[in-house]
């Protein structure tokens, strides 16, 4: 009965050990890279997502936006402006608004825009409210076949909510006239802009992967967490390697 010699199977031992040692190491390192990608894309999304407004293109009616109709009349219509369904003003005089109210968590500078065409003046208003009344920004744009009509406004910290507002009144628009407006958007920017932080990741091809990307105080928490646990793993896999090769030594010691 053939056997192998104890020491063609201590040299299989060792090299299934170093062998399998080193694949869970570039395992380990594969997991922690694609974790580090995947964190670091959701922090640039995160950044690059607009603040929320309900019903934005009016696709079926104006739900989600309350509306005041002094001497004029606000309609929803299914025709196209920039996409199906759009909201029509007309005025004699007085004031036809569509309002939202949007709660937010930081200070910055915030812009609303909607699209508009209109026979005269129309307006796109922010305000958010302060003891003792509000502080609004208007942008008035003038008659127009098609444009976008944006206003922008820096809300301090300490205000958490604002108010967006766009129609017509009478008191600055030139006169009578109609105004149909679609697609609403509001954007946010930092107030202090943090500073940009890149990384590069070398590829095995040779390449870099270069991510640019800013930090807020949870981003820099979760990447200060990511550098820790990147730091016990990697302490682990050396402990491993040492192991192993403390004992391939005593092994070899034997022979
Ligand atoms: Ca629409």
């Amino acid at each position: 009965m053939l056997h192998d010699s104890p020491n063609a199977h201590s040299d299989y031992r060792h090299r299934a050990a170093a062998a399998g040692v080193q694949e869970r190491g570039w395992m380990k390192r594969i997991i922690l890279i694609s974790c580090f990608i995947l964190l670091s894309a959701g922090m640039v999304y995160a950044m690059l997502v607009p603040v929320s407004i309900v019903n934005p293109n009016f696709e079926s009616d104006m739900a989600g936006w309350d509306i005041y109709p002094i001497g004029c009349t606000v309609e929803w219509s299914s025709d196209t402006l920039i996409d199906p369904g759009k909201v029509f003003v007309s005025c004699g005089s007085g004031f036809g608004w569509l309002q939202q109210n949007i709660t937010i968590t930081s200070p910055g500078v915030y812009t609303f825009s909607t699209w508009v065409s209109s026979t005269v003046n129309a307006e796109v208003i922010i305000d958010y409210m302060i003891e003792g009344g509000s502080i609004e920004s208007i942008n008035l744009c003038p008659p127009s076949e098609l444009m976008q009509c944006s206003v922008s406004m820096t809300v301090p910290s300490g205000i958490n909510e604002i108010q967006l507002f766009f129609g017509i009144n009478t008191e600055r628009s030139g006169g009578e006239g109609t105004a149909a407006f679609d697609a609403a958007e509001l954007n946010y920017e930092p107030s202090v802009p943090p500073a940009v932080h890149s990384v590069t990741i070398p590829l095995s091809s040779g390449n870099e992967f270069i991510l640019d990307y800013t930090w807020t105080f949870g981003e820099m928490a979760i990447t200060a967490l990511l550098a820790i646990v990147v730091v016990v793993f990697c302490a682990r896999w050396m402990y491993d390697v040492a192991i192993q090769l403390w004992s391939m030594r005593g092994d070899n010691d034997s022979i």
